[in-house]
């Protein structure tokens, strides 16, 4: 297995609902260090310029909305398979459908409020890290 790096984002429903420490130890519970992290309340710009592959979706102008109505926490992620361990500890993006244990679970209130963000692929982690970190933002952890 391969040490992969991903991106995270820490919602504004679940920052709102002050769950930020618990993510986060869901993220080292599951064997991923953090690498990089901080709050951003993103501008339209940021969030559109993330979820650029999402433009001409029926929820694109609500996804932007939701994601720059409040601050959220950005993480880079690091560890053995990150992406797809990531996306394990995540759930299911409808959280009706996550796994029990899963932090759409347990924080998610709907597909459109789903607590987490996590890169779906190496290209996706490595353009998503860029748009919020600089190289020198990432840390060499033990
Ligand atoms: P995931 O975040 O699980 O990778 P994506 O990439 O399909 O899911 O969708 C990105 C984000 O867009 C989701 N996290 C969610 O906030 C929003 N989204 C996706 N599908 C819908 C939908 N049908 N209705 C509303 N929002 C959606």
């Amino acid at each position: 297995m391969a040490i992969e790096r991903t991106f995270s984002i820490i919602k504004p429903d679940a920052v709102a609902k002050n769950r930020i420490g618990e993510i986060l130890a869901r993220f080292e519970s599951s064997g991923l260090r953090i690498v990089a992290c901080k709050m951003v309340h993103m501008s339209r710009e940021l969030a559109e310029t993330i979820y650029h592959v999402h433009i001409g979706r029926p929820f694109f102008k609500d996804l932007v909305e939701f994601m720059s109505s409040g601050p959220v926490v950005c993480s880079v992620l690091e560890g053995e398979d990150a992406i797809t361990r990531n996306r394990a500890v995540m759930g299911a993006t409808d959280p009706a459908k996550a796994a029990a244990g899963t932090i759409r679970a347990d924080f998610a209130e709907s597909v459109s409020r789903n607590a987490v963000h996590g890169s779906d692929s190496p290209e996706s982690a490595r353009y998503e890290i860029s748009c919020v970190f600089r190289p020198s933002d990432l840390c060499d952890r033990p």
